[in-house]
């Protein structure tokens, strides 16, 4: 039975989390052990609590004493997947954003022989659902940019939700990774392009947040815009 373990990072998630573990935990099967880490950056409305709370052997945590970023929190969750020698790991939100449902469809194309499969909101045109106009054109227009200037064949690059082969992603020199926000997406599946690792992308429908409030910020969107040259420097300059 292959070990699987889904990263789920929180900020103020306390009207999501209890809803969202045991939809992970249900995906269970006689091939696969999900577990879920949740990486909570001390929420002040006491997310990591409830999580504590539920005593479920295959539910793990890291506390983090103030709120970090994305990127970092992924990070820990990759190095404590490596460590504990699980065979796949996942990056989920919270928020009901990514839909449990589609778990399993990502371990059929891992089972294929993918390093990195990613749920794309943009392969098939787009499947995006209540989001704001602008939010979605930022989103989709962000990803042409990318890709224009990375060379990347990734129709989705700033995707959150993926399935990582832990062998490989051991790897990648997790603390060269420097990006955070949406910019952590983009730099994670520039090093398996760069790497050559193979990378799938299966449709998924992305739907806007269902309770609790929205971390983005214009930072975050700025990060993304110089971080693509930033890599796209490094990569030329062999020091990604
Ligand atoms: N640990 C940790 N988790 C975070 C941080 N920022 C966001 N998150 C979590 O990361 C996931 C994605 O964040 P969201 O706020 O949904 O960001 P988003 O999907 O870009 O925006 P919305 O869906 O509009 O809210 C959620 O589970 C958040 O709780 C952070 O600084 N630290
Ligand atoms: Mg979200």
């Amino acid at each position: 039975m292959k070990k699987v373990l889904v990263i789920i990072p929180t900020y103020n998630e306390s009207e999501n989390i209890l809803n969202i573990i045991p939809e992970v935990l249900s995906k269970s099967s006689t091939n696969y052990q999900f577990n879920v880490l949740v990486v909570d950056d001390n929420s002040p409305d006491g997310t990591a609590k409830m999580v504590e709370d539920l005593k479920n052997p295959n539910v793990f945590i890291l506390k983090r004493e103030r709120k970090m970023g994305l990127g970092t929190a992924y990070i820990a969750g990759f190095k404590y997947s490596i460590e504990n020698k699980f065979d796949y790991v996942y990056e989920m939100d919270a928020d009901f954003s990514h839909d449990p449902k589609y778990l399993p469809q990502f371990l059929d194309e891992m089972e294929k022989g993918y390093d990195l499969v990613v749920g794309s909101r943009y392969i098939n045109g787009v499947s995006v659902v209540n989001w704001p106009i602008r939010r979605l054109f930022l989103s989709y227009f962000a990803n042409i940019y990318t890709r224009i200037v990375t060379g990347m064949k990734v129709h989705d690059t700033t995707a959150g939700f993926a399935c990582y082969d832990v062998l490989k992603l051991a790897q990648i020199d997790l603390d060269k990774v420097k990006s955070n926000g949406y910019s952590f997406q983009i730099e994670m599946k520039f090093k398996y392009y760069k790497k050559k690792f193979k990378i799938k992308e299966i449709p998924i429908l992305f739907i806007d947040r269902r309770a609790g409030n929205s971390k983005m910020s214009k930072k975050v969107v700025y990060e993304a815009f110089y971080i693509v040259w930033k890599l796209k420097l490094k990569s030329i300059f062999g020091t990604l």
